[in-house]
């Protein structure tokens, strides 16, 4: 299972074209509400460098691809229609939608950084706060993952309270497919003082279980877009009252990758030079551009999933191998997997992770740099190549 990442957000400030800088793919993208009616799912990479470079051989991913000795590693990004205030009930688009992402390990709030739209996403000739919506729409992603946990609720609580089985193992059965582990909703469970037999929650205690699970596992990063449009004020403000947020522009950067392909500028962002055919005008707008990106208060998206996935959530790449001295599988497949394990994995856990089987019969690991032996409970570090000796190979 690879690592997913949500896009959500009121209609109209750039979902769709920010999935499309990232997954460099085409979606549907449009001047008014409700572009997107079906959730897109495209696949984009995090940056890495492959160790294929410390032993002088080229490796040969299975997934992803290796470029100038950097290793691609695939994370799924899944695109959702716009949320309106009273989607919970039905409003808009509804949020059923939402179900897709209900084992995402995050999600993107993406926001209109220039304030030129509604709530409900059409255009507005004056500009508004960019924060103003904000909390109404993460308001509506948490009403939707407590509607789901209260969902056929007296059903579930008649059975679970008769059931004599441990509450917080019957609650972990009704809402694993968000991800959580059993031990995590037990802590939900104890510190929060719920009423011990489910007859008697109420939807209060419902939604109280909901906001910590929400908190808990689906962190929320938000991002606003549009910033080459963005009144400096605004910016300032918007800023101090939410760190950590990104400053993007989906145009730009997709109309930067447009060029690139085509071969009209060569490389990066910041520093592109035009080396083909351009007309005036397209200068003009290349030249703008190259400046909005020197602004160092700007992130790229194609660098915001490493970002979150590395260093905000703490996944790490682990290289497993079954050789400790060529890095080779059984196939001579140089450094065959990169695999984006959670902070804190064990070499049990990545052991799981290639196979239950594996997992299951774990006698050992190799750190293979060191070719050090390291027991289940060592703690995977970014990069590591790990050799799993297990009763079934
Ligand atoms: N100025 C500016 N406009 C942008 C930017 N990104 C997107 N837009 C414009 O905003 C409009 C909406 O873009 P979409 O990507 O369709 O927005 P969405 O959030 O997917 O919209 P829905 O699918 O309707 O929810 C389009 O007209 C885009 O060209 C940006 O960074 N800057
Ligand atoms: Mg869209």
């Amino acid at each position: 299972m690879t690592v997913k990442i949500g896009l959500v957000g009121k209609p109209n400030v750039g979902k769709s074209t920010i999935f499309s800088a990232m997954t460099r793919s085409h979606a549907d993208i449009a001047n008014y509400p409700f572009t997107t009616l079906k959730p897109n799912v495209g696949v984009t990479y995090i940056e890495t460098q492959c160790p294929h470079t410390e032993i002088g051989k080229q490796c040969n991913p299975r997934e992803g691809y290796c470029e100038n000795g950097i290793r691609h590693v695939p994370i799924e990004i899944i695109d959702v229609p716009g949320l309106i205030p009273g989607a919970s009930q039905g409003k808009g688009m509804g949020n059923e939608f939402l179900d897709n992402l209900r084992d995402s390990e995050a999600l993107c709030h993406i926001i209109d950084g220039s304030g030129l739209t509604a709530p409900d996403g059409t255009p507005t000739p004056a500009r508004r706060k960019p924060w103003e919506d904000i909390d109404t729409i993460e308001g509506e992603i948490k009403q939707w993952l407590a509607d789901r946990i209260y969902r056929d609720w007296e059903k579930f609580a008649r059975k679970a309270d008769s059931s004599g089985e441990k509450p917080d193992r019957s609650l972990h059965r009704k809402i694993a497919s968000f991800g959580l582990t059993e031990k995590q909703v037990s802590l939900i469970f104890s510190r929060g003082s719920f009423p011990a037999r489910f007859m008697l929650w109420t939807e209060e205690d419902a939604m109280r279980f909901s906001e910590v699970i929400f908190e808990f596992m689906k962190p929320v990063f938000r991002i606003a877009n549009k910033a080459d449009n963005m009144d400096p004020d605004a910016r300032e403000e918007l800023l101090q009252k939410y760190s950590g947020l990104y400053l993007v522009s989906g145009e730009f950067e997709l109309a930067f990758e447009k060029a690139l392909k085509s071969g009209m500028i060569k490389g990066g962002p910041r520093d592109f030079e035009i080396t083909g055919n351009a007309s005036r005008q397209q200068s003009a707008a290349l030249d703008r551009i190259r400046e909005f990106f020197k602004d160092p208060g700007i992130t790229l998206i194609s660098q915001i999933m490493g970002m979150i996935v590395q260093e905000k959530l703490g996944y790490v790449i682990v290289f497993p191998v079954v050789d400790e001295s060529t890095w080779e599988d059984n196939k001579g497949n140089v450094l065959p997997d990169a695999l984006l394990m959670p902070s804190g994995s064990t070499a049990l856990d990545l052991a799981f992770k290639i196979h239950t089987e594996i997992g299951e019969g774990f006698i050992r690991a190799v750190d293979c740099r060191t070719r050090r032996v390291i027991g289940k409970d060592h703690v995977l570090a970014n990069s590591d190549i790990i050799r799993i000796v297990s009763k079934t190979r």
